[in-house]
Order: structure tokens, then C-alpha cells, then sequence
């Protein structure tokens, strides 16, 4: 089936969906986005994605034409249109149309886009076996500058880091902010487990506050965990006994190795296990339905 992808109130089909070159979203990276699950005919925390798509553009002052209502008809009917039941969701608004030069008042009204799609899954036995990671050199931007908690379309930063975990052969790498704390990873949040502790940075290090992060943390409090956000540094996530990371497209994810230590036993933990699998019950048990009959 041709995916059909929405651009400024009409669907199109895919090929013909088309934003031009003289978007400052383009042309500087203006502009802001989310990425979004939808599991089982379902859109995974739909009401969060949409918070923090709004807070973001308020960040840098880019005025969304549409409200919070509309937006989520245009996702819930976006996905309708194209049939989706277990898929990915981008949605992007960009600065919009104007003249050369950085300034945004060159532009008079923001590019809405929102492609449904089905999403790639990270190979399955890293699940079970679990992935190596690395400190890279790069440094996630601090939060006086482009404050990670606006998901921009700005992603050079982490780009950088994703180019060093290429070549050094990683599928995710660690970043530390300017202090040297432990930060996220470029799509991903980072957790601990220390005993029946379960730890994560907390966004004023300067990360991204993800909604698989939140509702990690809101699983591991039912399963009777002592969850905290606290300062962490590599010799941190060097001792603990689990680590793990958490994004849209990754979900939960076990962590074995960092900077060539082996995390606890070398192995995916326990805690870990039971957390993915509930993390797993709770994408399926709950969001907002994508057909009416659902
Ligand atoms: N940190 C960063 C820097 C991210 O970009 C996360 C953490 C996790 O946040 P969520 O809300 O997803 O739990 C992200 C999210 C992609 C892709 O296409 C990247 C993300 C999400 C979806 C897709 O690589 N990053």
C-alpha cells in the first residue's frame, strides 16, 4: 500500500509529499518534531508526544497552526488513513516557507507534517544478549545552549556521536554533558540498577525527557522499585548491577558492556528482564485507538 503522508492539511501520497527547499526547517534545522509508537491499533502516549511537541516549539518561539486537538486528529487520522496498527509516527513542524537569512519572522507560517509508517525493529537477540556501549567524545550540548529537552530538528550533536559509534563499531554510544555526567545516549535515555535502585539522570544534567523513560520509571515504581533521578557518572554505570537504555524506537533495551567493563555479570540482569516486560504489557494495554471500533 502507498503510505499517504500529511502536509499541511492534505494527505499525499508518499511520493508526492513534498516541503520546499526554502523551509527553514531545511535551510537552519528550525523547527521541532516527535517520534511516536502505535501498538495493537493504538498510539503509545499520544497526549506526552503532543506536550512535549508544543513545549518545544514554545522554546523556540514557533507557533504550531493548529492546536493540541486538531494536531491529534491529524495523527489519529494519519495513521487511520494508512492503515497502521503496530507503526511509527514522525511528526515535524518545521519554521516554514521565507526568504535566505536565519531570522524566523523571514517566515510566515509553520510546515506541519506527519508520516505514519511501520518501524524497522533493532534485531531481536540483542534483546536477550544484550548491547556493548561507549563514552564518545562528542558532548551532548549543554542546557544554557541548545537545551536537550527541546527536540529540535537541530540533531547535529548527536549525529556527531552516532558518526563516532559508527566508526568504532557501536549501535549506541554514551554522551556526557560538559561536566563529564552521564547524559542519554543519541535516541536513547540511560538507566542503573543498583540492588533494588533504579537510577537515571535527571533533566537538568541536560537530556532529552523521554516517554519511554517516564514510563519506565512509572512500571519499575509499580513493580515495588526504589526509582530515582541522580547525578551518575561513568564509574557509576561502570559498577552498577544493570544497565539498560529507553526510546521510542528501541523500547528497553539491556546494556552488558560500557568502555570495554563488563555492567554486573556481563549479562542481561533480572531487574532489566522484568522491566522490558512490563514496559512490553503496558504499550499494549493502554493509548488512544486509532479506529473508533477499537
Ligand atoms: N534522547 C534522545 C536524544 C532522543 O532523541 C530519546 C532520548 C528517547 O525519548 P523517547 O520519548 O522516544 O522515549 C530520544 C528519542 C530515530 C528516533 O528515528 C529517535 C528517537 C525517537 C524515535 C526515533 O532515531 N529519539
Amino acid at each position: 500500500m502507498d503510505r499517504l503522508v500529511y502536509v499541511d492539511g492534505t494527505l499525499y501520497p508518499k511520493d508526492e509529499a513534498k516541503v520546499s527547499v526554502f523551509d527553514h526547517g531545511f535551510l537552519y534545522g528550525d523547527g521541532v518534531f516527535e517520534g511516536i509508537r502505535a501498538y495493537a491499533g493504538r498510539v503509545f502516549r499520544l497526549e506526552e508526544h503532543l506536550r512535549r511537541l508544543y513545549d518545544s516549539a514554545k522554546a523556540i518561539m514557533l507557533q504550531i497552526p493548529l492546536d493540541m486537538d486538531a494536531m491529534r486528529r491529524v495523527v489519529v487520522e494519519t495513521c487511520a488513513r494508512n492503515g497502521i496498527e503496530d507503526g511509527y509516527i514522525r511528526l515535524v513542524v518545521s519554521r516554514g516557507r521565507g526568504d535566505l537569512g536565519l531570522d524566523p519572522r523571514k517566515c510566515a507560517t509553520a510546515t506541519v507534517v506527519c508520516i505514519a509508517d511501520t518501524i524497522a525493529l533493532y534485531p531481536a537477540e540483542l534483546y536477550t544478549t544484550g548491547m556493548r556501549v561507549m563514552t564518545v567524545p562528542t558532548r551532548r550540548s549543554g542546557v544554557e545552549n541548545l537545551n536537550p529537552r527541546i527536540k529540535s530538528l537541530n540533531y547535529l550533536n548527536n549525529i556527531l556521536a552516532k558518526i563516532e559509534a559508527n566508526s568504532a563499531g557501536y549501535a549506541e554510544v554514551l554522551m556526557l554533558n560538559d561536566d563529564g555526567l552521564v547524559v542519554e545516549c543519541t535516541g536513547d535515555n540511560i538507566f542503573i540498577v543498583k540492588g533494588r535502585r533504579v537510577l537515571t539522570p535527571p533533566p537538568w544534567v541536560g537530556i532529552l525527557e523521554g516517554i519511554t523513560r517516564a514510563a519506565v520509571m512509572q512500571v519499575a515504581r509499580q513493580a515495588g522499585l526504589d526509582v530515582a533521578e541522580e547525578v551518575l557518572t561513568r564509574m557509576d554505570v561502570w559498577t552498577a548491577d544493570e544497565c539498560f537504555l529507553t526510546g521510542t524506537a528501541a523500547e528497553a533495551i539491556p546494556v552488558v558492556e560500557c568502555d570495554g567493563r563488563a555492567i554486573g555479570t556481563g549479562r542481561p540482569g533480572p531487574v532489566t528482564a522484568d522491566l522490558i516486560e512490563r514496559f512490553r504489557r503496558l504499550c499494549r494495554s493502554e493509548g488512544v485507538p486509532i479506529r473508533p471500533d477499537r
